[in-house]
């Protein structure tokens, strides 16, 4: 391949592939229809019951309706329990993970690869109204021990968008950033965010898309002053080759679509008499 023609124009592409790949490395992150709907469906109803039955509350008629409004059953200082809880209950589920990965399964094959390792346990974020105690501020997870490999799928259980989503910066304003980081030593995120307040996008996620972002790129979240409750579920994919950070293969990640041409690889053992 001529060295002027940019990976993702490569003939061995398909048209809908290179859509996304250019959509992916312009923006740093794309935004799609689920392509499971009633995989995701699935999670939503599962969450709306166990948070009903840990309220005490009669199962709701329209899951979403309800979690949107669970700040009218759940205080800021009950807000933890309640999220582990749930948590707990979601990622107990034996059919939870590979639910979710069929959000996203074309894409991730697409964008990662097709032998993919998954994070083992599926995060939950809830933020209530005008609630500062759950925020996550300017940040790349790169970071804090992750390896420049992974993307984040980013489910919301309801409609985010604005201050109920979370936002992520222009991929040039991030490299320029990055590129200076010692301009930055001694001051605080906020700074950083201040920086690129006039510049970020709060992503538009409706419930029944899914958003797979870089977590190379800095992102984070701000109070949510909109009326209703954020509830969304994030979880890296990451080649199963690829290399690894703090987060390990078996620890945090594990391998779902090993093939097994790479699983008779890494068993194989020369027999002896090779070694030189
Ligand atoms: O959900 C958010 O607001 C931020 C999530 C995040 O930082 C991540 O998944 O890496
Ligand atoms: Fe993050």
């Amino acid at each position: 391949m001529s060295k002027h023609i940019p990976q993702s124009l490569s003939p061995f592409f398909q048209p809908d592939e290179i859509a996304l790949t250019e959509a992916f490395l312009d923006q740093a992150h794309v935004i799609r229809p689920a392509e499971d709907r009633a995989a995701l469906d699935r999670i939503q109803r599962h969450m709306a019951h166990t948070a009903a039955s840990l309220l005490d509350r009669p199962e709701p008629d329209d899951p979403l309706v309800f979690l949107d409004g669970i700040h009218e059953h759940v205080s800021v200082e009950k807000l933890n329990d309640f999220r582990l809880a749930v948590f707990r209950a979601m990622n107990d589920q034996d059919w939870l993970r590979p639910a979710y990965f069929s959000v996203a399964r074309q894409a991730l094959q697409t964008l990662v690869g097709n032998e993919l390792s998954m994070q083992r346990r599926v995060n939950l974020s809830i933020q209530l109204p005008n609630d500062d105690s759950s925020l996550l501020p300017v940040h790349a997870d790169v970071w804090s021990g992750d390896s420049p490999y992974e993307v984040v799928l980013w489910i919301p259980i309801v409609d985010c968008f604005a201050t109920k989503s979370m936002y992520i910066a222009p991929p040039d304003l991030d490299r320029e950033i990055q590129e200076r980081f010692t301009d930055f030593e001694g001051r605080s995120a906020e700074d950083i965010w201040r920086r690129i307040e006039p510049h970020v996008r709060f992503l538009e996620v409706p419930y029944g898309s899914y958003l797979l972002f870089s977590q190379n790129v800095m992102h984070g979240n701000r109070v949510n002053i909109e009326p209703t409750t954020r509830w969304s579920m994030n979880c890296r994919f990451k080649s199963v080759m690829s290399p690894y950070a703090d987060k390990r293969l078996g620890e945090f990640f594990e391998p779902i679509t090993l093939r097994p041409a790479t699983r008779l690889g890494l068993e194989y053992k020369l027999p002896g008499g090779f070694q030189e």
